[in-house]
């Protein structure tokens, strides 16, 4: 069996900004044509979830009280699609870290909660895109879908089934996101991540973290729902409903998955034999579900240190979240230092990926 490691990460951020101020005035602009619609509020924002600001493809459009919704054109079928744009950003990020060429990636998974297109799959898009060899695929498990991917990239480099994939996560929130839907129109926001995992034999990663291991888990849920899908068009009467677009039962959800994921970590620990985790890169739905997780994990509050946050600036950026965490708060730990990185969300689902730095 080969030893897999995270040889090199990437992000891609949009240029554009949208503040809570921005976000709600535009919300409140709309509200006020709609009888019966309170007003949003930049307090309860910013105290139900942390979130102060989020980047997204397109501010203009979401802005627009008229529209609500990013202005995103279509291209023709010659050109790269956005969603491979952004993931070849991200990639050539994590390969110029891990100091590897694009030709020597054996395998491709891009996992998202949102793939702009059934088939062909973004990720042979990127492979052609990046020049990469092997084979490519898309995946979903929403906001899981980077740690699920990991797990099955890490098992392709143990079996020698590839020695180098990319897992990418081209995250377009600001597209399925019902911005005219108060409950929820603050939480999402755009990104785009990417990981290297190879073997450390041959790698030549100044900084290799060892995956120690990876644990997934799922629970059929309808709190959080999108149904969007290809049979909509069957049944017109129902094909512009808003549960077309990102719903939840967010109370029911933070009630419900804070205990589910720790006691997935505090097992996740146990079978590896490990009693300290320096850093906690959680998934960046809600900041106090995340203290809420790291408090039973560890049996006392978490510090900023240990369960850093970017969701104050990214929102909750879906599958990309923790990969953003683990790619901005790494450098100072130490070598033999442990870290995980943990998903939750829609499905349910929980994924956890346990690191350690090697040198
Ligand atoms: N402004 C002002 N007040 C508001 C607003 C608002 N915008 N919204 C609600 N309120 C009011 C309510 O009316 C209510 O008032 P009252 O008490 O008088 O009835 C009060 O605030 C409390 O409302 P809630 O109970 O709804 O508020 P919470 O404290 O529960 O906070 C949160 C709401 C922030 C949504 C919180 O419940 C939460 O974060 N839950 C967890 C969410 C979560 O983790 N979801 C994960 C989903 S993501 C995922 O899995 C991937 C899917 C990816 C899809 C990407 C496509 C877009």
């Amino acid at each position: 069996m080969h030893t897999p490691i995270i040889s090199g990460s990437g992000l891609w951020t949009p240029e554009h900004i949208i503040t809570n101020e921005e976000l709600v005035e535009s919300f409140n602009a709309y509200a006020a044509t709609v009888s019966g619609l309170a007003p949003s509020s930049v307090e309860f924002v910013e105290k139900a979830s942390g979130i102060q600001r989020r980047y997204v493809v397109d501010k203009q459009g979401v802005l627009d009280p008229g529209r609500m919704k990013p202005r995103i054109e279509e291209r023709p079928d010659q050109e790269w699609s956005i969603q491979c744009d952004i993931s070849c950003a991200a990639a050539r990020e994590a390969l110029e870290q891990a100091r590897c060429p694009a030709d020597q990636v054996d395998g491709i998974v891009v996992g998202c909660s949102n793939l702009q297109r059934a088939y062909p799959a973004v990720a042979v898009e990127v492979q052609k895109a990046l020049g990469c060899r092997g084979w490519a695929y898309d995946m979903n498990v929403a906001c899981s879908s980077a740690t699920f991917a990991m797990c099955n990239a890490v098992q392709a480099v143990q079996t020698g089934f590839a020695r180098r994939v990319l897992v990418i996560n081209p995250e377009i929130t600001s597209a399925h996101l019902n911005f005219r839907d108060r409950d929820s129109h603050f939480i999402f926001g755009d990104a785009c991540t990417g990981l290297l995992i190879e073997a450390l034999e041959g790698s030549a990663a100044a900084v290799p973290w060892q995956i120690l291991g990876c644990r997934l888990a799922t629970q059929f849920s309808n709190n959080i729902r999108n149904n969007f899908g290809f049979l909509n068009r069957c049944d017109e009467e129902h094909a512009n409903d808003p549960d077309k677009l990102f719903r939840q039962n967010g109370r029911a959800v933070f009630k419900e998955v804070v205990p589910l994921v720790a006691s997935h970590l505090q097992s996740h620990f146990e079978e590896l034999g490990i009693s300290s985790v320096r850093r906690f890169w959680l998934h960046q739905a809600n900041r106090h579900m995340n203290d809420f997780i790291a408090k039973r994990v560890l049996g006392r509050e978490a510090t900023l240190e240990e369960a850093p946050v970017i969701l104050n600036e990214f929102a909750n950026t879906s599958s990309a979240g923790s990969v953003i965490a683990y790619h901005r708060h790494r450098d100072d730990m130490e070598v033999g230092d442990t870290g995980v990185l943990c998903s939750f969300g829609a499905g349910y689902s929980v994924g956890s990926v346990v690191v350690r730095r090697l040198r």
